[in-house]
């Protein structure tokens, strides 16, 4: 029994990483806007595997505003929720609550069932820069980038890779230092986030989505690092329609 169980988990889980050694879409970080955009390109048909640094995906999800588990949407983000199936209440002005528990694991839950692949505990550590476009990204066990481990990672190659690691913008600011390429911004480079402003922040996020460079897109958090937008704080409506538009300028480039 004790090796049918190991036997069990090696072959499955080898099956798996073999399988998306190639990729449409290789997603940096299981935050809102990337969980959401793996649902939408994975409904679409296209092969998505995500690769999320800690432990549980769900990003800043789950903490909510100051660790009260709820956050805040907007009308206009609905939709989204959804079709996640997440269950939400009507605050006023437009404003809705979710329980931020939920909200995590429907947004999990529906990017695994719609066919993305999540690889937890999986840190994006540099990318593929291939004939002047992005061209994958290059992966380690977190456990062996937190303890400085010297050892060689693996190479994942797709089509387009998604930054969606939230507020450092890791994969754009690896692509603008090692690359040295300019992107899509008014600098052509990482502008860096601004203060508190949430209307402003909001709007922006979804705004400044965008293909940043050839094989490379940018949503959420990271975007308003990139393009430098305000903060919002625990209002994410911006970042699952961030995570929504992403998918479909990836698939229009795809197509
Ligand atoms: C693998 C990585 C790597 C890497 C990072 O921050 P996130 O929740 O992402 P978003 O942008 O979808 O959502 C942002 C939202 O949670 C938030 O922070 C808001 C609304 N803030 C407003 C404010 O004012 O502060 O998730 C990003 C994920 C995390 O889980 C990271 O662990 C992961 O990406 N990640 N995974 N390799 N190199 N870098």
């Amino acid at each position: 029994m004790e090796e049918k169980i190991s036997g069990a988990i090696i072959r499955r889980y080898f099956a798996k990483l073999e399988k998306h050694l190639t990729v449409d879409v290789a997603i940096v970080g299981a935050g809102p806007s990337g969980l959401v955009a793996a649902h939408d390109l994975a409904r679409a048909g296209k092969q998505v595997a995500v690769f999320e640094r800690k432990l549980a995906p769900g990003g800043g999800t789950w903490g909510g505003g100051m660790l009260f588990n709820e956050a805040v949407i907007q009308k206009d983000a609905l939709p989204v929720v959804e079709d996640f199936g997440v269950s939400y209440l009507e605050e006023n002005d437009d404003l809705y609550t979710v329980d931020t528990v939920e909200l995590a694991a429907g947004l999990i839950m529906g990017a695994r069932k719609a066919g993305a692949v999540i690889f937890n505990s999986v840190s994006v550590e540099d990318i593929v820069f291939k004939n002047d476009a992005v061209g994958g990204v290059v992966i380690q066990w977190t456990p062996v980038e937190r303890l400085g481990m010297h050892v060689d990672p693996i190479v994942i190659t797709a089509k387009a890779v998604l930054d969606g690691s939230g507020h450092p913008s890791e994969v754009t600011s690896l692509a603008t230092k090692k690359a040295g390429i300019s992107i899509d911004t008014l600098s052509g480079q990482i502008m860096g986030e601004r203060p508190m402003w949430v209307e402003e922040g909001e709007a922006a996020t979804v705004a400044s989505t965008k293909r940043l460079y050839p094989g490379l897109y940018v949503s959420g958090m990271a975007a308003n690092n990139v393009s430098g937008g305000f903060r919002m704080g625990p209002i994410f409506g911006g970042m699952l329609k961030s995570g929504r538009k992403v998918a479909e300028l990836i698939l229009q480039d795809l197509a």
